[in-house]
Order: C-alpha cells, then sequence, then structure tokens
C-alpha cells in the first residue's frame, strides 16, 4: 500500500470540497440519528440534516466543546454502540473530569492511514526504523503513531517515554532512524546524551517527529543540531484522532491537515465568526470519516492560521501553522492578555537557545505578578555575577517590550525545573481565576 495519497493530498479543491461535502452530508445524518446531545443541539439551533448540503453549510451547525464531553462523560457523545468500539483513550487535562474518546476498528484503520501519511510526508519508508518515546496508554501519542508505523511497513519500535539512558542506548543499537517524542523530552535527551558521552555520530537518525505541545523554531535548531536530524511538527488531538491530524512534510512549511477526513475552520474565539483564511484564531474541527466520536465543529482552543496555497510539496492540503498557543493557556496579567509562547519568544530573541523556563503568576494586594524562572545553561550564561546580571536584565527587558507587563526575573540553578518526558508544564498560576474565555 502506499501512503502518499496523490488523488487526495493533491486534489485541485474543488475536487476535495466535493469529497468534503459528500462525506459531511452523510457524517450529519449519522450523528442526528446517533447522538442525542447532537440532535438536541441542532434541534434547538433550528438544523435539520438535510439542511447541511456540503461544506459551505459548515457554519450553520452548532459548535462542540470540551465541556459537552465532560456533561455526557464517559460515553455520551459516542454515535456507535459499544460493541462495535475497539479502543477508548483519555486525556486527563488540568481541570474536570477526563475527556474519554473512541474509536471503531475503521476509525483505527483510518487513524493508522493519517500517521503513515505522515510518516510518508517527511520522507519515511518501510525501510525505516521507527522510534515511538512518546508515552503508550491512554494518551495517544505512542499507540497513534505506532499504528501508523507498522501501517507503513516500517520496523516499529514501542520504547514509550522514560529511561534516558536506555532510549539513547536503543538510538544507537537498534539502529533508529525516525524518532517520535514530544520537543521538550528531545531536548532534555539532547541535554542528556552530552552529560553521557553519546556523541550525534553514534545515532543514525534522520527525522524527529514532534509534537503534543507547542515548540519554537528555536528549539526545531536545537533539536536538528543535537541529534544531527531534521525535525517535523505533528499535531493532533485525543477528541479527534490524536497524533496526525496534521503533520508537516519535507519543507518544514506548515502541517497538512487530513482534509479528506477532518474539516478545519478558524474562529473568532469570542465572536465566533469563522474568520477568512490567513487570519489567527482558534481552530475548528469538524470530523467527517469517525464512526466512534464524530465530534462536530469541535473548538480545540488552539490558536492557528490556516494557509490554502500549494506547498511546494504538491500537496493541495490545507496548512496549518505552529499553534501559538491555547485559549485556555492565556494569562491575563493585571489586565494584559499573555501567552507563553510570546515570552520564550523573547526569550529566543537575544540568546537564540531553548532554554527551561517556568511562569509563576500571583497575586499579591490584588496585583498580579509574573515571575518567569530561568534555568541557567553554561552554554548560554557563565555563573559569574555580572554575567548573571547582564542576562537577567536583558530577558527583563526583551519579555516586558513583548508581552507589555513588567515582569520579575528569577534565575535558577542549572536542572532545577523539573524535565518532562511528555508534555512540559510552563505556567503555575497560584491565582485561581478564569480567563476570559472562561477556563
Ligand atoms: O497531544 C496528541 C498528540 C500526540 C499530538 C503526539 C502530536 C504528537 P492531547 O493530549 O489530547 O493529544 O492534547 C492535544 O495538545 O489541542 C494542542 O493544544 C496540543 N498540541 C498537540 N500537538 C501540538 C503541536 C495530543 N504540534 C493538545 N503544536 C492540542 C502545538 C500541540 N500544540
Amino acid at each position: 500500500m502506499n501512503y502518499y495519497m496523490k488523488e487526495i493530498e493533491t486534489a485541485p479543491r474543488h475536487e476535495l470540497e466535493a469529497l468534503q461535502s459528500f462525506r459531511l452530508s452523510s457524517q450529519i445524518r449519522y450523528v442526528y440519528d446517533n447522538v442525542a446531545p447532537y440532535r438536541a443541539k441542532m434541534d434547538a439551533a433550528g438544523v435539520k440534516p438535510e439542511d447541511i448540503k456540503s461544506v459551505n453549510d459548515l457554519a450553520k451547525l452548532p459548535f462542540t466543546t470540551k465541556q459537552d464531553l465532560r456533561d455526557n462523560y464517559p460515553y455520551g457523545m459516542f454515535a456507535s454502540p459499544m460493541s462495535e468500539v475497539v479502543r477508548i483513550h483519555a486525556s486527563s487535562g488540568t481541570t474536570g473530569k477526563q475527556t474519554v474518546v473512541g474509536y471503531t476498528q475503521k476509525d483505527i484503520d483510518i487513524w493508522a492511514e493519517c500517521a503513515a501519511r505522515a510518516l510518508v510526508g517527511l520522507g519515511g519508508t518501510k525501510d525505516d526504523f521507527v522510534h515511538v518515546a512518546y508515552g503508550y496508554g491512554l494518551f495517544t501519542g505512542g499507540l497513534g503513531m505506532h499504528y501508523g508505523a507498522e501501517k507503513l511497513g516500517a520496523v516499529t519500535i514501542p520504547a514509550s517515554a522514560g529511561n534516558s539512558m536506555r532510549q539513547l542506548e536503543m538510538f544507537r543499537d537498534f539502529g533508529s532512524s525516525i524518532v517520535c517524542m514530544t520537543p521538550s523530552y528531545a531536548i532534555s535527551l539532547i541535554e542528556f546524551a552530552k552529560e553521557n558521552g553519546f556523541k550525534k555520530e553514534d545515532f543514525q537518525l534522520k527525522a524527529a517527529v514532534c509534537g503534543a505541545e507547542p515548540w519554537s523554531e528555536e528549539m526545531r535548531r536545537e533539536i536538528e543540531d543535537g541529534f544531527g536530524l531534521h525535525a517535523y511538527d505533528i499535531y493532533g488531538l485525543s477528541e479527534i484522532l490524536g497524533p496526525s491530524v496534521s503533520c508537516e512534510c519535507v519543507h518544514q512549511c506548515g502541517m497538512h491537515v487530513c482534509e479528506d477526513h477532518f474539516i478545519p475552520e478558524i474562529v473568532d474565539p469570542d465572536t465566533l465568526e469563522v474568520l477568512p483564511a490567513g487570519q489567527q484564531g482558534e481552530l475548528v474541527f469538524t470530523c467527517i470519516t469517525k464512526e466512534a466520536l464524530p465530534l462536530i465543529r469541535y473548538r480545540t482552543r488552539d490558536i492557528a492560521t490556516l494557509v490554502y496555497d500549494t506547498c511546494q510539496c504538491g500537496r493541495t492540503l490545507v496548512r496549518m501553522l505552529k499553534p501559538q498557543g491555547r485559549t485556555d493557556d492565556m494569562l491575563i496579567i493585571r489586565g494584559v492578555n499573555v501567552f507563553p509562547s510570546q515570552i520564550e519568544a523573547a526569550l529566543l530573541s537575544f540568546d537564540g537557545k531553548a532554554i527551561n523556563y517556568l511562569l509563576v503568576v500571583d497575586r499579591v494586594n490584588n496585583l498580579d505578578s509574573l515571575e518567569v524562572q530561568i534555568e541557567t545553561r553554561a552554554d548560554i550564561i557563565s555563573d559569574n555575577i555580572t554575567d548573571l546580571e547582564n542576562y537577567s536584565k536583558k530577558a527583563k527587558a526583551a519579555i516586558d517590550s513583548a508581552i507589555g507587563v513588567g515582569v520579575t526575573i528569577k534565575l535558577v540553578e542549572p536542572k532545577t525545573l523539573a524535565r518532562s518526558m511528555g508534555k512540559a508544564v510552563r505556567v503555575v498560576d497560584n491565582r485561581k481565576i478564569k480567563n476570559k474565555f472562561g477556563v
């Protein structure tokens, strides 16, 4: 089987839209008939399945949110009987109940196909050794990439996350050529490799498939240099699929969405109006082939931009630019909207190296305070007092001007901030208040 699906991946937009329209209208009929909460929402909005004939009718449909999944926990939004469901995953999130998602055998096959397509797009073949260092379990990263690698026919190494020494030994001894892991774990593995005498020449790595959290171009460079490979961005979320809803091709210029299975839209998170192509806003997905949990206009909370021009690789599938953060990660500090990604970019603007940082937000005497804890690193800051003070000043100036709010900088000793094997935790908010999106 060839996982470069040329007719679909390079189809002219009108052909792709015809396919999407066909799938969308039958999907809407299916969810209306099988998911009581959808039927209730559509009835309340005065929309009937027969009103949805094409992608142009998408905006008539009500949105779905994580709260809908919580309200119908665990299986109330499933469209298939549980006897048809072959797998569940769950995401814990930081607050509230877990979100439970399910897949039929057909859903698993499509997911594996999307993951195989992602690997092919970034240069993977059946001759590769795909080392999966995302966590296995209820998190979708491990099993998602695992099934994709097997579908491709590659040698699949189900390493899971953690135990850095063993990971590096496996890279070296098993001949891993493509490694799938979170970007923050990649950075921490590079640090570990240096400390333990591994050199990039010890490995045959050619690609890293990094996702599950936001990461910057500077982190990409650091991962590429550290391991001597190309690092590609991959995106997904449990509610829609898991990894490979979209993935970069070899040109590294945005992630091609598997639009034959998911229709993306960008909406204004306040007004919920659909925004024109090229504008940044909240990403919304509609599943058009899912059986078990076919979410319609699901608000991801991720802030992204869609680019519709044809990529150098020939694919016409729309590209999502790197998500800039999440509406629910947005901090409001003294009334100013601040995203952790802005602070990371400010830090990288003057030292150009990915560093470990933690944002600690508090409220003292009714005034918000933001402390940026930055881990020192011998290759960036020497431990001489003047250098440390200079670094602090530069960091403060860069961050203050990027976010428009005065911050306090606290330099901390190397290795004092927690390392993550999965998604990095970048914010501790001690204020316990909701942001303007109510999350
Ligand atoms: O993180 C699925 C995944 C696993 C994607 C492995 C890629 C690789 P969840 O745990 O449900 O699923 O978290 C989904 O993670 O809404 C984004 O906020 C964030 N996210 C995922 N990929 C990226 C990425 C998996 N490439 C949430 N860039 C999403 C930025 C990402 N954020």
